[in-house]
């Protein structure tokens, strides 16, 4: 067992959900939550069945609700739906038609509400454009838009024709948009002249032209004006959004598509240049993101909802649009940047909406901490019931601030796991009925049978590291990677046989909650100890100077690898030796010994992708003391490369 991943970090800390929540949740107790996974695993297919008819409306239903071919799977056989018409037109009949389904807010104060009614309207116009501008179904279509609800317009107006979006980060580069097209082969991109970002204009459209240099592939871009700034369109190519919508009509009838026909196309960065466009289909993939909104957040039709990640990640498609909007929530939506005009942006916001429920991510959390609390001190925060934490593991002391300086200690936190891959939230409390520890996912989600297994594929004993995996298929899964389905069994089918393999390590404590330790390729292997990335971070982020740490390894002659951190101190905190060597004692003494940094470098920021998560396959080879080589495309912020491997503090 030598290989498997030791844990060391300990945490006693336990809040029981509150009986006044409880009274009042969808599941509201945690022997409820037992019963209902313990069906959900025993017999999934009629699990899944019940709730696909209860919470999706069908043009046609299903004659088998799952073929298995590891690894390919085929949910709800049969069956046709379309996806905008489960978003938008079964509204028009149960009483939201004039609902607010989309609040906005652009980042200069721009407001808008938008209803039920005019979402549908906006969409089947859109979807009309489309048509008249060549698309059909099955065509994929790239949209590369700023936060705001066009950007959602546009992807449902694609799953209206039955065409398949690719959304592409505002963030990224031309040469992203490039290879993103390139691999799809995409016919029309959609996009705007630019968006607002900490007070300046990303000039989107720019870039889309960029892209687009000696491409004969697109025919149409089609433009919504967003920010004013000077563009240029191409004659025969480039058309402007509003000058087409109000050539449309108000009406599009919505394509009946088949169950496992492709929904969007998401890319991630994988190790490799190449990006990996993750393929999701229709009915399952609504389906699990539907379940996973109503029954983690316990969403009710009063909810105001706010998920604040960006439209470009996953979590924008299956918890700002998808999930939120076929339950028929009302959901908040801001354009730019939380410190803009200033650090209490975010808590503006849920003052002035009413903002019940808050979904966001730890890299914002830890960002909020350093900043200090005076920020969300200034805002009165008891609209929030519910608050929701993703993207990264949350240290504790991150998760325990969250809970008193944002929560007032009254609101539950449900910390999801999850995956672009696995399209729905997959280990998560259930916030009327799962006891929380700050730190932890704690356990799945009803249809998940995730483990902690060995190089073998066995389960190891609680609190053993190893590798997280997933044994069943469930509704949602990653179908393929578009156009590359050896890329898709080598990737996630390979490792463990039989299984779905995360690329996550993780261990299961004694109450078999689930500790995510790190990703597998990050773990350090120190004198013989592998060690996950999380907790050492964790031991450093616990010290009151600390702000945000990222742990890496450096080739060590004698240990095999050196443990070093890269470290942001609070507002105000001295970047000295003295610090330096009381940070390396704090984890000896919270850890242990092994896990004690070789080295602390004080960094301002660390390298991190759009959606917040640290890059530290880029430390590394800072560490190492090279030159980065690797894939920056998916950085947010290239000076933060600069700055570090300039720093010797
Ligand atoms: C939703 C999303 C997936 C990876 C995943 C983990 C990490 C996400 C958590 C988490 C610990 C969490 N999709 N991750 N959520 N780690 N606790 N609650 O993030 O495809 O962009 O990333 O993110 O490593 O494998 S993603």
């Amino acid at each position: 067992m030598t290989n498997n991943i030791e844990s060391y970090l300990v945490e006693n800390r336990f809040f029981e959900p509150s009986p006044s929540f409880s009274k009042k949740a969808y599941v509201s107790s945690l022997s409820q939550y037992e019963e209902l996974y313990r069906r959900s695993i025993e017999d999934p297919e009629t699990f899944w069945a019940e709730l696909a008819s209860e919470l999706l409306v069908w043009h046609k239903k299903w004659h088998t609700v799952l073929e298995w071919e590891e690894p390919f799977a085929k949910w709800f056989v049969g069956g046709k739906l379309n996806v905008s018409e489960n978003c938008l037109d079964r509204h028009l009949h149960d009483g939201r038609r004039n609902k607010a389904a989309l609040i906005w807010e652009g980042e200069p104060g721009e407001k808008r509400t938008i209803t039920y009614q005019q979402l549908h309207r906006e969409v089947c116009k859109l979807a009309n454009v489309l048509k008249r501008n060549g698309a059909k179904r099955g065509d994929r279509i790239i949209i590369y838009m700023p936060m705001c609800p066009e950007a959602a317009i546009a992807m449902l107006a694609c799953t209206r024709i039955g065409a398949i979006h690719s959304v592409v980060f505002g963030g990224f580069s031309s040469e992203a948009i490039k290879d993103r097209i390139h691999d799809c082969n995409a016919t029309i991109v959609i996009t705007a002249d630019g968006g607002y970002r900490r007070g300046a204009i990303v000039p989107l459209k720019q870039s889309v032209d960029n892209a687009l240099k000696n491409n004969r592939q697109v025919h149409r871009v089609i433009v919504f004006r967003r920010a004013n700034n000077q563009i240029q369109l191409e004659p025969g190519r480039d058309v402007w959004w509003h000058e087409e919508m109000e050539k449309a009509a108000a009406f599009c009838p919505p394509e009946s598509m088949d169950a496992e026909d492709p929904l969007y196309i998401l890319y991630t960065s994988g190790s490799t240049g190449k990006p990996k466009g993750v393929l999701h289909t229709t009915a399952g993939y609504l389906l699990g993101a539907a379940a996973t909104t109503k029954y983690v957040f316990d969403l009710r039709d009063e909810d105001v909802y706010w998920c604040t990640a960006d439209i470009g990640w996953v979590t924008g498609h299956s918890y700002i649009v998808y999930g939120p909007l076929c339950l028929g929530a009302t959901v908040v939506m801001y354009e730019g940047a939380p410190n803009w005009p200033k650090p209490d942006r975010f808590w503006k916001l849920i003052e002035e909406h009413g903002v019940t429920i808050f979904y966001t991510a730890p890299t914002a959390i830890r960002a909020f901490m350093r900043w200090g609390d005076k920020w969300p001190n200034q805002h009165n925060l008891s609209s929030l019931r519910l608050l929701g934490s993703v993207g990264e593991p949350i240290n504790p002391e991150a998760w325990m601030w969250y809970h008193t300086v944002i929560g007032n200690s009254r609101c539950p936190i449900v910390d999801t796991w999850w995956q672009t891959e696995t399209g729905a939230i997959m280990l998560t409390p259930l916030p009327g009925a799962t006891p929380l520890k700050p730190g932890t996912a704690t356990l799945p989600f009803f249809g998940v049978d995730a483990a902690v297994v060995d190089e073998q594929g066995e389960t190891v004993p609680p609190n053993a590291g190893g590798k997280l995996v997933i044994r069943k298929p469930w509704p949602s899964m990653v179908r393929n990677i578009w156009g590359d389905p050896d890329r898709f069994k080598k990737q996630y089918w390979s490792e463990i046989k039989g299984n779905y393999f995360t690329g996550d390590g993780a261990r299961r404590d004694e109450d078999g909650y689930f500790w995510i330790v790190g990703r597998i390729d990050d773990v350090l292997n120190v004198a013989g100890h592998r060690l996950g990335t999380s907790e050492i971070e964790s031991a450093l982020v616990s010290h009151p100077a600390v702000a945000e740490a990222a742990v890496v390894g450096r080739p060590d002659p004698m240990k095999g690898q050196a443990v070093v951190a890269f470290v942001t101190l609070k507002e105000g905190e001295p970047h000295t030796k003295e610090l330096r060597e009381a940070l390396r004692q704090h984890v000896g003494e919270v850890i242990g010994p092994i896990a004690k940094p070789d080295d602390v470098r004080f960094a301002e920021a660390l390298p991190k992708t759009r959606s917040g998560k640290i890059m530290r396959r880029l430390l590394k080879e800072i560490a190492a003391g090279g030159q980065v080589t690797g894939d920056t495309t998916t950085l947010e912020d290239l000076n933060v490369l600069a700055q570090l491997s300039g720093n010797e503090t």
